[in-house]
């Protein structure tokens, strides 16, 4: 059994993705396709498809809606591996560090960026679903109450386990986003992403909850990741595609259905992944 926590077994895993193909596999920007962006993988050219069944530790991921494959391609001319479909930590006993794993997977690929999409519920007023948020800072609920990745993790190779985030969004790349979504005449706002632990989603009291504390959008995803992204040193784009507006009254409250969040994913998600080409032509 593979230890997410433990160095030299990460290294066995990456062994036994380069045992599968012949030729020799890297990439410079990874991707993680959450439900936001799961067309984006349609999109990898020359794609070497590995399964995540064939890959030692990675969990079996059964959300519908999701796929379970690690790609290896080029977009727009740049190497990328793309991870289609991810892991949440729900469906994984709250394990963020094995959740978390293919970032360090994909960081031995040699990945220095990392681009990464979820499908969220709105807050901010402003929003609309089918509407684009860049990421600028997050909120890890789970994170800050003792489910961060890097709990435990002891050996030096790892890097510091005092993982600043400041910049953890890139400033740089959040200004390229902006300006390819401006040339694209496409809605994009900034705002804070906020992940609770799931699966149910936030009651009313919840959603105003963290809408007094200042996020914009909501999900369960993406935080564990990019924190262990920043850990290595890759630089982060984060997008959330808003499928559906949070719940923030109690007296006129609608039903979230995962049914609405998938059907919105899947409309938004062609511009989404589009745009996200685009600024990948652009890096
Ligand atoms: Cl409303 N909440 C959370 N946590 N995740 C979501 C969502 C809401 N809508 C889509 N994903």
């Amino acid at each position: 059994v593979i230890n997410p926590k433990n160095y030299d077994d990460l290294l066995t895993v990456v062994s036994a993705i380069r045992a599968q193909v012949d030729v020799p596999l890297e990439a410079e920007i990874g991707i993680i396709c959450g439900s936001g962006l799961g067309v984006i993988g349609d999109q990898v050219e020359n794609p070497i498809v590995i399964p995540y069944s064939k890959i030692p530790g990675f969990p079996v991921t059964n959300v519908p809606g999701h796929k379970g494959n690690l790609l290896f391609g080029t977009i727009a001319g740049k190497k990328v591996v793309c991870m289609q479909g991810r892991f949440h930590p729900y469906e994984h006993q709250m394990n963020t560090a094995l959740c978390a794993l293919p970032v360090r997977v994909m960081h031995q690929f040699g990945i220095k960026t990392m681009i990464v999409s979820n499908a969220a519920g709105g807050i901010n007023k402003n929003f609309q679903y089918g509407d684009l948020m860049l990421i600028k800072d997050h909120i890890f609920l789970p994170g800050l109450a003792g489910h961060s990745p890097l709990i435990g993790l002891k050996d030096p190779r790892y890097g510091r386990l005092f993982t600043s985030l400041h910049d953890a969004y890139n400033k740089d790349l959040r200004n390229l986003a902006i300006a390819v979504a401006n040339a694209k005449k496409m809605r994009l706002f900034e705002g804070v992403f906020v992940m609770s632990g799931g699966p149910q989603y936030e009651s009313p009291a919840e959603v105003n909850m963290f809408k007094t504390v200042g996020a914009d959008a909501l999900g369960m995803s993406t935080c564990h990741e990019v924190i262990v992204a920043r850990q290595c040193g890759i630089t982060c784009l984060g997008f959330s595609l808003i499928t559906n507006i949070a719940n923030l009254n109690v007296e006129n409250s609608v039903e979230v259905s995962h049914a609405e969040v998938l059907e919105t994913a899947k409309e938004a998600g062609e511009r989404a992944s589009s745009f996200v080409c685009d600024i990948i032509a652009n890096m």
